[in-house]
C-alpha cells in the first residue's frame, strides 16, 4: 500500500495527503517529523536523504519534494482528472504549483510563523503587516486569474489548485485585517465545498507550541487518517 511519511499538519505534507484524498487512494500514513521524530534514522534517510517531510513510498519506488509528489499521484491515479491530459493545460497547473511555492508560500507561511505560532505579546504588528502586504501583493495576480475561471485551469478543479489551496486556507485564518481578493475568495468558497480539503486542509492550527505537540499526539492517537 501506498505510505506517506509526515506529519498532518505539516505545510508540506498537507498538499501529499489532500491529493491522495482526492484521488481516493488508500494510504498508511507514517507519522514522521516534528514530536514524531524518525528522519534521522538509516530507514528514512534511504527514503528521503534530506530527512525532511514529506516522502512517499509506493511499492519499491520512492519519491520526495512535496510538488513533485502531487504530480506523481495526480499522474500516476488521476488520468485525465487532477492531472490534465491536455498538455497545455497541464502547463497551467505546472505554472501555478511553481508559483505557488516561489511567490505564494513565503510570505503566507511566514505570515503564519509571525501570528499562529508566535505568542500574542511577541508578535511583532510592524513585520506582520508587511507580510500581509507581500501575501496580498502576490495573491492579487492569482485574483486577476481566477476573474474569469472558477478554478486555476479553467472550469475543473485539478492538481493545479493543491498547493495553491493549502497557502489559502493558511492566508484566510490568521489573524489579520486583509484587504479583498474577490475572485480568491470565491474560489477558496469552492475549494471549502470538498470533503478531502475540509478534513485535511481545515484543520486547527494550534495557537502555541504545548497546542502543536498536543495536536501531534491526537493525530497519533486518531491513527489518522
Ligand atoms: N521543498 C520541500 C520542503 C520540505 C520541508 O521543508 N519539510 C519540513 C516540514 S514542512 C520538514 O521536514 N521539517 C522537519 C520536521 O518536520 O521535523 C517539499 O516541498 O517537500
Amino acid at each position: 500500500m501506498l505510505k506517506i511519511w509526515g506529519r498532518p499538519y505539516s505545510s508540506n505534507v498537507i498538499p501529499v495527503i489532500w491529493t491522495a484524498n482526492e484521488l481516493g487512494l488508500d494510504y498508511d500514513l507514517m507519522l514522521a517529523g516534528g514530536s514524531f521524530g524518525k528522519l534521522n534514522t538509516d530507514a528514512y534517510g534511504a527514503i528521503n536523504p534530506n530527512r525532511m517531510i514529506p516522502a512517499i513510498q509506493d511499492g519499491d519506488f520512492a519519491l520526495w519534494e512535496s510538488l513533485a509528489i502531487v504530480r506523481y499521484l495526480a499522474a500516476r491515479y488521476g488520468a485525465d482528472g487532477l492531472c490534465p491530459a491536455d498538455l497545455q493545460t497541464r502547463a497551467i497547473a505546472d505554472q501555478w504549483m511553481e508559483w505557488s511555492a516561489s511567490k505564494a508560500f513565503g510570505p503566507v507561511i511566514y505570515l503564519f510563523f509571525a501570528t499562529v505560532r508566535t505568542a500574542p505579546d511577541a508578535r511583532d504588528a510592524e513585520k506582520i503587516a508587511g507580510l500581509r502586504d507581500e501575501a496580498h501583493a502576490a495573491l492579487t495576480i492569482l485574483d486577476g486569474h481566477l476573474a474569469d475561471r472558477p478554478f486555476v485551469c479553467g472550469d475543473d478543479f485539478t492538481m493545479g489548485d493543491i498547493p495553491l489551496g493549502c497557502v489559502a486556507y493558511r492566508y484566510f485564518n490568521v489573524d489579520v485585517d486583509r484587504p479583498a481578493l474577490p475572485h480568491v475568495e470565491a474560489w477558496y468558497e469552492r475549494l471549502a465545498q470538498r470533503p478531502a480539503y475540509q478534513a485535511h486542509v481545515m484543520r486547527p492550527f494550534g495557537t502555541n507550541p504545548d497546542e502543536w505537540a498536543a495536536l501531534e499526539k491526537a493525530c497519533a492517537a486518531e491513527g489518522i487518517l
